[in-house]
């Protein structure tokens, strides 16, 4: 009830109040001063009654980043992944949706944009794989950190940032942010006692849990969700009264109905927020855990690595200084294992800093394999180094975001990826532009010229006949080619890259048709009637591919630009702005007409072959 009669209070830090009065730079550099009252600290047990003591009302108004319109900022994020283990696929799916959101935007011409990941450092999880790997975590971590970040260069995710949460600058975020939530009066100490389960380095309820065997064949818990063993923990811990934001955060979510996608992932956040919501343990003892940032003037504790990672996302833009420029225009990606702590604990976390909650989380499910959960102890982990020696970079880019669709789990097998590759980059996509640059058809090696006659501007293309020699169909399919970009665009804005390539590959479908269908090689060149017709058949199919190239810049980067380089398409003319489809078709002048066509006449995309498996493969 308590905590209901706070909310006004937190639903004004929601509202616009904002971190402490002082000076970010004098406060970083100070030590934090003590907790509110300094006397003893409110307890709280696990479910048990909150004991409130009042947010304090917070002075200075946020920083917001710099407006909306086509100029504005926009930070994407993915997760930062622990560094306990290799990367897998899982991860660099994350990472890949990011990625072709980022390069995207960047062929909208949209305004600055920043694309951060990186790697989650601290915590038991850590601690304990160091120890038993017989290494210390900063060392775990500077190797298991660098493979990330050669796994994700290697697949040409174009990151701008890679944060480590050891380094110093985000250390100091950290400490800057717990003093934040602690001058708002959002921390107290409580006793804690309740179900760690430390591979999700999260305290679980007892609904979420059932009893099992252990190695030994002694009885245990484990989580219902992940299988993990819990151990019971009690501590002294630092308590973050989350309780109090249930509403805040309810109001954000009614408010904003777009902040989650996919529609049934904001639903499942709003039914968490139906049940109670307990305060949240945000510290653990030092005795206990080492590998962590200390809690400002209490170097008992250390801070909750959830919090340490969260505040990745401010650290990675200058917090607590200059994040205004970009904050809250930030798109978190992320895995649906890790919604609740993106959707209810750190918007909740902001919120009682003074800040703002993110502009959107973008939620993806899971890679399977076989129809199982990728796990170390099953054997069937997919490590990207050897999908991508295997399927080369843009193949194993492209199976990843065609075949994946962020609302429902989605299966992995090697099989499946030769057979979309080949059909649809090596056979569909390749064919086509190999077919309509062959010497044979187009001896002169350049972007033939249009013609008006053999293609007319119809108002309705089902009354064309004797008008030319494009029939319905073509119409109908140069339509469907104009009105992609478009359809992409809404396709990436709706987080759905999985359809944006559904359409573009339908499209280069039905290009090979209309270049089938009027069989230009069967086409007279002696015949300047005949020449014409074959020219236009051999314009209009290179315009389909150079918008095909162009749009498929965010997905397989190396192959679109080998495509767009054949095609003669210099890279200012590569950007969405300048993406005019078939301008000589509306009587406007086409700068590409009797361009000498690029000199890299082989194959766009080599066909697959299926030698070995990518499963357990993992060194
Ligand atoms: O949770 N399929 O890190 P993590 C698809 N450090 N994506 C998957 C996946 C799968 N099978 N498995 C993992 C953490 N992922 C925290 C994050 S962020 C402030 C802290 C992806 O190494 C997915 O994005 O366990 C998931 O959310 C993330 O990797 C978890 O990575």
């Amino acid at each position: 009830m308590q905590a209901r009669q706070r909310l006004p209070l937190a639903q004004h830090l929601y509202n616009g109040a904002c971190a402490a009065a002082r000076s970010p730079l004098a406060a970083a550099a100070a030590p934090p001063p003590a907790l509110p009252g300094g006397s003893p600290l409110p307890r709280r047990l696990y479910g048990g009654a909150a004991m409130l003591r009042p947010l304090r009302r917070l002075s200075r108004p946020p920083r917001r980043a710099a407006a909306t319109g086509p100029g504005r900022r926009l930070l994407l994020s993915t997760p930062i992944f622990y560094a306990n283990g290799p990367p897998h696929i899982g991860h660099l799916y994350s990472a890949l949706l990011a990625d072709a959101l980022h390069r995207h935007r960047r062929l909208r011409g949209a305004g600055p944009g920043r694309l951060s990941t990186g790697t989650d450092e601290h915590g038991l999880k850590i601690q304990q794989a160091a120890a038993a790997a017989g290494t210390s975590p900063p060392e775990l971590c500077e190797r298991v950190s660098s493979l990330f970040h050669q796994a994700l260069t290697h697949a040409a995710v174009s990151f701008t940032d890679f944060t480590r949460t050891s380094e110093p600058r985000h250390q100091r975020a950290v400490r800057y942010f717990w003093g934040a939530l602690r001058d708002g009066g959002a921390l107290y100490k409580g006793s804690y006692e309740g179900w760690y389960c430390t591979p999700e380095e999260c305290f679980l309820p007892e609904s979420q849990l059932t009893e099992h065997r252990d190695a030994q064949g002694r009885p245990c818990k484990v989580s219902l969700e992940t299988g993990h063993q819990v151990h019971w923990t009690k501590e002294e811990n630092y308590m973050f009264r989350l309780s109090a934001f249930q509403d805040p955060l309810r109001k954000w979510l009614r408010d904003n109905p777009q902040a989650i996608s996919p529609h049934p992932f904001y639903q499942r956040v709003l039914h968490w927020l139906e049940e109670d919501l307990p305060d949240l343990s945000v510290s653990r003892e030092r005795s206990r855990l080492q590998w962590g940032i200390p809690v400002p003037s209490d170097s008992t504790q250390t801070i909750y690595v959830w919090v340490d990672a969260l505040v990745n996302y401010l650290s990675v833009v200058g917090y607590p200084e200059t994040h205004g420029e970009w904050w809250p225009a930030v798109h978190h990606v992320v895995g649906k294992d890790i919604l609740k702590f993106h959707a209810v604990y750190w918007p909740a976390l902001l919120m009682a800093a003074g800040l703002a909650p993110p502009e959107r989380i973008l939620v993806h499910s899971h890679w399977t394999v076989h129809g199982q959960k990728m796990s170390k102890s099953l054997g069937n982990v997919i490590d990207p180094f050897a999908c991508i020696g295997q399927y080369t970079v843009d193949g194993f880019r492209y199976f990843l975001l065609r075949q994946g669709v962020p609302e429902r789990d989605c299966d992995y097998y090697d099989e499946k990826v030769v057979k979309v590759v080949n059909s649809e980059l090596a056979d569909a996509l390749g064919g086509l532009l190999n077919r309509s640059t062959a010497l044979s058809i187009n001896p002169s090696n350049t972007y033939p010229c249009f013609s008006e006659s053999c293609f007319p501007k119809v108002l309705d293309y089902r009354e064309t006949k004797g008008m030319g020699r494009a029939s319905a169909e073509d119409y109908e399919f140069v339509a469907s080619v104009a009105s992609l970009p478009l359809q992409v665009a809404n396709y990436f804005e709706g987080f759905q890259i999985y359809k944006a390539l559904e359409c573009i590959v339908l499209c280069v479908r039905q290009t090979n048709s209309f270049f089938q269908r009027h069989r230009p090689w069967k086409l007279n060149r002696k015949d300047p009637a005949e020449q014409l017709w074959l020219d236009t058949i051999i314009h209009v199919t290179l315009e389909c591919l150079r918008v095909y190239g162009t749009l498929l810049q965010p997905v397989i980067p190396h192959t679109a630009d080998r495509l767009l380089s054949r095609l003669a398409v210099e890279p200012e003319e590569r950007g969405l702005s300048s993406l005019t489809f078939l301008a000589r078709y509306n009587g406007k002048s086409c700068p590409f007409e009797g361009r000498q066509l690029g000199p890299d006449t082989g194959i766009l995309f080599h066909r697959l072959e299926k030698s070995r498996h990518c499963t357990d493969l993992q060194t």
